[in-house]
């Protein structure tokens, strides 16, 4: 993975789609663990961490917001359908060099489930978990407040396919795609960032499209 982190990152633009089809065809022999990796329509690929990820939906769906907040909250579905939707068109763009331009995702800001929970003064950042039982990610709590982070429940205007992490998943629009966890479930406010799986495996904490992962100092040819 991480291999195919840096060759991703070393590549210019001109070079994306012929690195994509090398990478597709690198990554689905990937050793390092990633499974379910099949080229998705669209130019999206699936990835999991997990082996098999157990479905939840309208009944069974729960996402917590607990740690450093004076509300500890719970939110089902139709919870999170209720309240203001936010709807973003940007490029995804994944680590390793495969990108889906103009992708329109709907969801709520999380800063609004922050403000509801009232976040307390010595809570510094947030730590995401995912009910695939592995996947986990973080950001510093003025990253998570931004506008162009969303709690996602829709992906091409059509609700969350499992596959892509439903029904609900986070939406970090500034960062490299590892940092929008699918299958959200648990939003935890920390005293410090507690790094994701992928960023314990060597990925930068901070994710920024374009000045992250070594794309500061990769050749501009
Ligand atoms: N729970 C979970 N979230 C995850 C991952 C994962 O393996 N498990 N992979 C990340 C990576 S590296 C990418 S590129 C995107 C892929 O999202 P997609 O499968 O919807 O294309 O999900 C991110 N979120
Ligand atoms: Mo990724």
């Amino acid at each position: 993975m991480l291999g195919l982190g840096a060759a991703g990152v070393a590549a210019g633009p001109s070079l994306q789609s012929g690195l994509d089809a090398a990478l597709g065809a690198a990554a689905e022999k990937d050793p390092t663990g990633l499974t379910g990796l099949v080229p998705g329509a669209g130019g999206f690929r699936y990835y999991s961490v997990a082996a098999s990820v157990p479905r939840r939906g309208e009944r069974d769906y729960r996402l917590t917001v607990g740690g450093l907040v004076d509300r500890p909250s719970r939110y089902r579905l139709a919870d999170l359908r209720a309240l203001p939707q936010d709807r973003m068109v940007r490029d995804v763009q994944c680590v390793t060099g495969w990108r889906v331009p103009h992708t329109p995702f709907t969801g709520v800001r999380l800063s609004r489930l922050l403000d509801a929970a009232g976040v307390r003064p010595e809570a510094n950042a947030v730590r995401f978990t995912c009910f695939d039982g592995t996947y986990s990610e973080s950001l510093t709590l003025q990253q998570a407040r931004r506008a162009d982070v969303l709690v996602a429940l829709t992906l091409q205007d059509k609700p969350l396919s499992h596959a892509h992490g439903g029904p609900v998943r986070l939406y970090v629009a500034p960062m490299y795609f590892y940092k929008s966890a699918k299958w959200l479930s648990g939003i935890s406010l920390t005293r410090e960032v507690r790094p994701g799986y992928w960023e314990q495996r060597g990925y930068d904490t901070d994710a920024w499209v374009g000045r992250s992962n070594g794309r500061d100092d990769a050749p501009t040819a």
